[in-house]
């Protein structure tokens, strides 16, 4: 029997509303298309015992929590999955995973008092993503999406500084794609797939 090729971890990221999950989830149809065995996931999962503790957070602006404690309850919500990440890769399945370590580090990392580095530690050790695209967007065309505004982190400054980190880390790291979404959705498919194509 053959050895089963370990499936890719692909990661978008981005500042909220810019489309991360429908192009997941494009991505995921457009896999499988091609026969290649593809599933979507998403942090923070909201279902599990952290999760609700951070939807909590993010829905209710009144929620008094320290920085240092949300970061890590994020963290905590990657560490869940690990096993099933991990177990799902080595079965073949390429993950395509709509914000991972990069929001919980770009989020916290422009707050007030947070220490960029100090945000990276607990990522440690989680899966490494084979991939990166960051879908980079206006400010303008963030703010008139449907939704925009209901939750703790949807408001101008708060994006303008995640959108600014997010290209930090990019010009950090080799294996990110900063695609820009004034393009069509077919558009942006396409390119997310050819870069697929090339790594499979
Ligand atoms: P969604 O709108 O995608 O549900 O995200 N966030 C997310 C963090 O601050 N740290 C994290 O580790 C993750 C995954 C980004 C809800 C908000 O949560 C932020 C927006
Ligand atoms: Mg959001």
């Amino acid at each position: 029997m053959g050895q089963i090729k370990r499936g890719a971890l692909i990661v978008f990221e981005g500042v909220d509303k810019s489309g991360k999950s429908t192009h997941c989830k494009k991505l995921v149809e457009a896999l499988e298309n091609f026969k290649i065995k593809a599933k979507f996931m998403s942090f923070p999962d909201r279902s599990t015992l952290t999760g609700k503790l951070i939807d909590n957070y993010l829905r209710n602006k009144e929620c008094q929590l320290d920085d240092h404690a949300i970061h890590l309850l994020f963290t905590a919500n990657r560490w869940e999955k690990v096993d099933q990440i991990k177990s799902l890769l080595n079965d073949g399945v390429t993950l395509i995973v709509d914000r991972y370590s990069y929001s919980g580090i770009v989020y916290s990392a422009v707050k007030k008092n947070m220490d960029l580095n100090w945000c990276k530690q607990p990522e440690i050790g989680l899966p490494k993503p084979d991939m990166v695209f960051l879908l980079s967007i206006s400010q303008e065309e963030i703010m008139v999406r449907p939704g925009f505004g209901s939750e703790r982190y949807e408001h101008r400054e708060m994006q303008e500084k995640v959108a600014d980190m997010y290209l930090q880390l990019s010009r950090e790291c080799d294996n990110w794609e900063v695609i820009n979404t004034a393009r069509s959705i077919e558009d942006v498919q396409d390119r997310t797939c050819e870069e697929m194509c090339r790594e499979n």
